[in-house]
């Protein structure tokens, strides 16, 4: 069982999610039992915590880490996103499949009590149903991001039957924070638009406005990860596939609630590649499975975020420490 005397291991630590996380964990578990690994260093709004630099594509080192600060529980965020991935697919493979295959490895080897492992709304594609996605369906995707995420998915089922390895995760939608900025993905628009919003009063989207995307604020991430991790693990019937989501908006109705609080802002849209990467991907989804095995229910929608990321950022602008 994880418990309070855990030790945890985050990778990717330094990025969106997992800065935020090593907050949330602190809390939890006490800043002492949370190790911070990263090929990166910490983001500036990271707390202060044990840090390993980790290259995840490494097994001995990331063996070695595990080992010298005895974790018995990881929350494996390290990975290449969807956009990145299209760029340097190559790197996506390596990161993405290495690091998954040498987490469950040393899992597997050192006996490792719990391991969240991220999946996303990229291990679907063009031919799953796009309105409410199911959870148990096509999974087909066409970025070198999305195909890496259904291997790890069924890597995990298959440790999990295997091993008995107690593996978990959430498919992401997008998710929307202001403390680390997203890097390398397709729903990075729907966090810089916040930005762009309180710094200039005007954004330019690289998704069309009718773009519309399944959407989470932070809090709600952080919310699904330990309660996903707290449950009953003889309860799930799924592993580290659940779907979740809090919200679905397009950029231009994401637009019109930041104009309700600083009118007069202006959206011009000028699609890139990334409009093919989100074309791909479900409108909304059906997270039905993660409620009923471990009670998931979000508390934010498009109103109540907007509301909250504009508060923080234009305190952190007057201060002179937006951070972007
Ligand atoms: C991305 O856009 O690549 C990620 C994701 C949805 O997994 N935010």
């Amino acid at each position: 069982m994880t418990s309070s005397s855990s030790r945890v291991l985050v990778t990717g630590a330094s990025g969106q999610i997992g800065t935020e996380l090593l907050h949330a964990l602190g809390r939890k578990y006490g800043p002492e039992n949370v190790v911070a690994a990263d090929i990166q260093p910490l983001s500036k709004n990271a707390p202060a915590c044990l840090y390993e630099t980790l290259d995840v594509t490494k097994a001995e080192r990331f063996e070695e880490v595990i080992k010298k600060h005895r974790v018995d529980t990881v929350f494996h965020l390290a990975a290449i996103l969807s956009a990145n991935g299209e760029t340097i697919p190559q790197l996506a493979w390596s990161v993405n499949m290495d690091g998954t295959y040498n987490v469950l490895e040393a899992a597997r080897k050192l006996g490792l009590t719990r391991i969240f492992i991220p999946s996303s709304i990229a291990a679907f594609g063009p031919e799953t149903p796009r309105v409410n996605t199911p959870q148990d369906t096509i999974l087909k995707p066409k970025t070198m991001y999305g195909l890496t995420k259904v291997a790890g998915e069924l890597l995990a089922d298959y440790y999990v039957a295997r091993y008995g390895v107690d593996i978990r995760g959430c498919r992401f939608p997008g998710i929307i924070s202001n403390g680390a900025l997203p890097g390398g993905g397709t729903t990075d628009y729907a966090v810089a638009i916040y930005y762009e919003a309180v710094k200039n009063g005007r954004y330019t989207c690289f998704l069309g406005p009718e773009t519309r995307l399944p959407m989470m604020y932070m809090p709600d991430c952080l919310k699904s990860i330990l309660d996903l991790m707290a449950a009953d693990f003889a309860g799930l019937r799924h592993h580290a596939d659940f779907n979740v989501t809090a919200m679905s908006f397009t950029p231009a109705e994401q637009a019109e609630a930041i104009r309700k609080l600083i009118p007069g802002f202006e959206v011009e849209y000028k699609p890139d590649f990334r409009q093919a990467i989100a074309d791909s991907w479900p409108e909304s989804l059906d997270d039905s499975a993660a409620r009923e095995e471990w009670g998931w229910k979000p508390d934010y929608d498009l109103e109540a975020m907007s509301k909250d990321m504009i508060e923080v950022l234009q305190k952190r602008h007057a201060e002179g420490n937006l951070g972007y």
